[in-house]
């Protein structure tokens, strides 16, 4: 058996196979890619013109998903995620809401669960994220009026968070959408008020890299593609915070797109990412259906807009240097199990449907990492 992009695999080491094993039943998934008596023989029930091979076997760079602890508990989905990806990304157990506790304590059995888990299917794990201004923790709420004490306990929860991990995260979303929509510039949040505009973000990008020097640290935000003046100003940021001389490794493009993206704009937004020299991430990309309003067309057709969005977003990202490709994280892997769920029961943003059965954004995705 040979691979399609024949040994340019970058994956765990972990033996790879056609998708074609899979039987299509949400928990025939479990047996599919392992059982590889069925190598190279598609299974008769495949979905037509679906792709035959797992996601991490066609890419030339990691290829990840969020997930939470408690989804791996589903063994179907377990092993879809085995199958399919080479990194995790917690979706939110590693942020504050999580992590700390109202009485400034933390845990960590969550995401010790899937960077176990992660461990033991040899993949990377992604930490996300440190400081988001969408978080006020409670605890963090009664230091604001105590500088010394604010800023001490800010650093003791990035270096507490970071070490804990050290060696096994390969990378943190330092910081989250700290850049306001439409050029607004930059978000007022507590952190913020506390520590200052700037020195909020410096000291947690110096914490980070003092607690493991080997994590490539990121500035991660969203709407990147539609809205060109917050992309602008947040590459303001990025330059203003290696010119005060932050370890910022890293741009990190969330990629939550709506089926009625203009073409062209998410390949836009990767060259243009890629322009500053450092990596590049697409760190959370889902595409979503319902918040498609400029459409008018059948779900079909959106469904065609979404696997070209997917493709288009594979093909820029594909064509950067290797050295600036991180990661290409999709925000989960089943429809299912996606946040825009909460929004629209109908939506179905992701490239695997309710059951584990790959879309053709899946086919879209792979073909065009293979032109
Ligand atoms: O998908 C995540 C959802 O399950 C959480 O409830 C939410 C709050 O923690 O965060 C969602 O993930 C967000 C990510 O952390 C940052 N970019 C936008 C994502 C979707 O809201």
């Amino acid at each position: 058996m040979t691979s399609p992009v024949g040994d340019a695999l970058l994956n765990d080491g972990a033996p790879l196979s056609p998708r074609g094993g899979r039987v299509w039943s949400r928990r025939g998934v479990l047996a599919s890619t392992l059982a590889l008596g069925a190598c190279g023989q598609k299974a008769q029930s495949a979905p037509p013109g679906v792709a035959s091979w797992p996601l991490k076997a066609v890419a030339r760079f990691p290829v990840g998903t969020c997930v939470q602890a408690a989804q791996l508990d589903d063994p179907a989905f377990a092993s879809l995620v085995a199958a399919e990806v080479s990194q995790l990304t917690p979706e939110w157990e590693l942020k504050m809401e999580y992590v700390l506790q109202p009485d400034g304590g933390y845990r960590f059995d969550a995401p010790d669960r899937i960077a176990t888990f992660a461990a033991d299917h040899g993949m990377r794990v992604f930490g996300h994220t440190l400081v988001w201004y969408a978080q006020r923790p409670a605890f963090f709420e009664r230091l604001a009026g105590d500088a010394a004490a604010f800023r001490n306990a800010f650093s003791a929860y990035v270096t507490a968070v970071v070490g804990r991990y050290k060696g096994r995260i390969v990378g943190w979303d330092v910081v989250n959408e700290q850049v306001g929509d439409d050029g607004s510039g930059w978000r007022t949040s507590l952190w913020s008020q506390a520590l200052g505009p700037l020195d909020h973000m410096r000291i947690a990008y110096d914490l980070a890299h003092a607690a493991d020097p080997a994590a490539a640290l990121f500035l991660n935000d969203y709407n990147l593609e539609s809205d060109p003046a917050k992309r602008a100003d947040f590459l303001r940021l990025a330059e203003a915070l290696l010119k005060a001389g932050a370890p910022l490794h890293g741009l990190g493009s969330q990629t939550h797109v709506a089926a009625d993206l203009a073409p062209g704009a998410v390949a836009a937004a990767i060259r243009d990412l890629a322009g500053l020299g450092l990596k590049v991430r697409i760190s959370e990309m889902d595409v979503s259906l319902a918040r498609a309003r400029g459409l008018v067309n059948t779900r079909a057709d959106l469904e065609r807009r979404q696997a070209a969005l997917y493709a288009e977003a594979a093909e820029a990202f594909a064509a950067l240097p290797p050295a600036q490709r991180f990661d290409f994280t999709f925000w989960g892997l089943e429809d299912s199990q996606s946040w825009l769920k909460r929004e629209d029961e109908a939506d179905a943003p992701l490239l695997f449907d309710d059951s584990g059965r790959p879309k053709p954004a899946v086919a879209a995705w792979e073909a065009a990492l293979r032109r």
